[in-house]
Formats: structure tokens, sequence, C-alpha cells
């Protein structure tokens, strides 16, 4: 049995040695609106195409793990609702029924290293959530980027969660955090989070060879890179702290959990900056797609 279904871009890429970066789904499902949601999907394939690199964006249809989604594909998860969201727990038994879902980032570097995919570019990571020391919410993305060897790029955490706390999850973890361009760990909406980043990268070849290097040295695991937004699209820290505390509340007084925690956020935080948040959204995915693409290709430059 089969369990990947690689696209036929995505399978002559993989066979010629050409660059390719993996996507998730969920961002499409559960992290932004229709219809933005799927022009986001196309201009971030489009953006990686543009560089040179070919997009392989990951879901579960139908029972099997599909790396690389053709345009109706996209389309249809787009509109979809009600769909299942998959990390590594779910990613299996959805399969095993033959069912459809869109993959988080945990899930989706699974399908990657699968496919032989070493980059992913996304919009942020899950973490540590606030209140965590009583709800004991830690995203499996976490354990994810110690264990499966891809550099995923991303804005940062989300500055919905807690960001001191993620990092030193990350370190215990033995997760390589790099800041790109600066010293400051970027928070998503927002070029600095009020952190310094572990390390500090500035060029894409930097990064592909240190994930080489790791590889050499038989450490599992992968390496996480934080672009920072592009000025002209960022929310400042201290716009958005407010709403993100009102956002906390109102997922507290609803009595949101669990899975759904991360995409209720995302939507009150959308409605409360009256859609500017997903503007940035987009922006800073566009930016780690370009990124991505350009770490792919240093990636399939080095010699084997
Ligand atoms: N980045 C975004 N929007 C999202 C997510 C990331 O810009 O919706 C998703 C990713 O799929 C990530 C997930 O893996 O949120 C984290 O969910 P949780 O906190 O439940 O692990
Ligand atoms: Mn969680």
């Amino acid at each position: 049995m089969s369990l990947l279904k690689l696209s036929p871009a995505v399978a002559e890429a993989l066979e010629t040695g050409a660059p390719v970066v993996a996507l998730e789904s969920t961002i499409i499902t559960h992290g932004m609106p229709w219809p933005q949601n799927l022009e986001m999907a196309r201009k971030v394939e489009d953006t990686i195409r543009a560089e040179g690199a070919v997009p392989a964006t990951i879901a579960v249809i139908d029972g099997a793990l599909c790396v690389g989604l053709e345009d109706a594909q996209l389309e249809a998860l787009a509109q979809a609702r009600g769909v299942a969201k998959l990390s590594r727990a779910d990613l299996a038994v959805c399969m095993a029924q033959g069912g459809t879902g869109a993959t988080t980032v945990a899930a989706t570097m699974i399908g990657a290293a699968r496919a032989g995919i070493a980059t992913f570019a996304t919009g942020g990571i899950g973490g540590v959530h606030r209140g965590a020391e009583s709800s004991f919410d830690i995203s499996a993305d976490l354990q994810e980027l110690a264990q499966t060897a891809v550099t995923v790029v991303c804005a940062g955490a989300k500055a919905i969660l807690d960001l001191p706390k993620t990092l030193e999850v990350l370190e215990t973890l033995g997760v390589p955090v790099i800041a790109y361009g600066q010293d400051q760990l970027p928070a998503f909406w927002s070029r600095e989070a009020g952190l310094r980043a572990p390390l500090r990268m500035d060029t894409p070849k930097a990064i592909a060879e240190a994930q080489a290097m790791r590889a050499a040295l038989d450490l599992p695991g992968g390496q996480l890179v934080t672009n920072p937004i592009p000025e002209e699209a960022e929310i400042p820290r201290d716009e958005l702290a407010p709403i993100i505390a009102r956002a906390t509340k109102d997922a507290e007084t609803h009595s949101i959990h669990g899975k759904h925690l991360t995409p209720y956020l995302l939507q009150r935080i959308f409605e409360l900056t009256d859609g500017r948040s997903l503007e940035s959204n987009i922006a800073l995915v566009l930016n780690n797609a370009r990124l991505g693409a350009r770490i792919a290709k240093e990636i399939s430059a080095l010699p084997a």
C-alpha cells in the first residue's frame, strides 16, 4: 500500500532533486476565513514557483496523505466546513478510516519527511499556551520539531502563546530556534517579541548547512527559522497586547480548549482588529514562502 500520494509536479521535482517546499493545510481550513484562505494558498504556491522551487501543500484526502495538491483540491479544502484538524495523534486514524483532514505543522512535517522534503514554510507554529501551568496545553508541533528532520520557516510563535515558555520547551527539546536577519525573536504579527532569539542567521545557505550538519551528526529533529514579518505589514506589539488579552479572556469565558483554542483565538483577533490581523498574516506567510524557497534551493545545492 502506498501511503503517500505525490502530485505529478512534486514527484518529478523529488526525482530530479529540484527544490521543494512543503506547506500545511490547517492554515487554510482553520487559520483563515474563506475566500482569503484560498487566495493566500494560491499566492503562497505562486511565490514559491516564482523563486524557482516547487510547492507541496500537504493534506489527507480520502485516506491518502497527499503531498502536492491540484488547484481543485486546494479550492475544495478551502471551502469545506468542519474539516478535521490533524496533528501527529490524529493522522494515522484519519488515514486508516479513509477520511479527509487538514494537517497542522506537526502532521505536515511528518508528511514532508516521508516524502523526502526538507523545507516547510508556514505562518506560525503552535507552542506553549498562556496558562499552560494549569491547562498543560502545549502544541504537538514542538515535539515534532524535536524528532522530525525538517526546517520549518515561520514568523515566530504566535503572540497568543506564552513565548518565554515556548522558547524554554524548545530548548529542552534541543530544537535550534533561529531568528533570520535580526537578534530579536519575531512574534508573528509583530517584528519583535521583546526576547532575544537563541540563534541568529543571515543567509539561506547558513540555514541549509546547519540542517545538513544535524543530519551528519545523526541528530534527529528539525530547525525552527523565525522570519520577521515585513515592516509595512506589522501590527506593533503594544497595539496588539490588549486585543490578545481580550481574545484570551473570551476563550476562557466560552470554555474553549484543546485543538479548538488556536482557531478560536485567530478568528477572535481577526474580528477585534477589523481584519487587519488577516492582512498581516497573509503578508508574513508570503514572506516565509519566499525564504523557504531560498533555503530549499540551498539544500538541494549542497554536495550529496
Ligand atoms: N499558523 C497560522 N495559522 C494557523 C496555524 C499556524 O498562521 O492556523 C495552525 C498550524 O497548523 C499549527 C496549529 O500547527 O495552528 C497549532 O495548533 P495547536 O495549538 O492546536 O497545536
Ligand atoms: Mn493544544
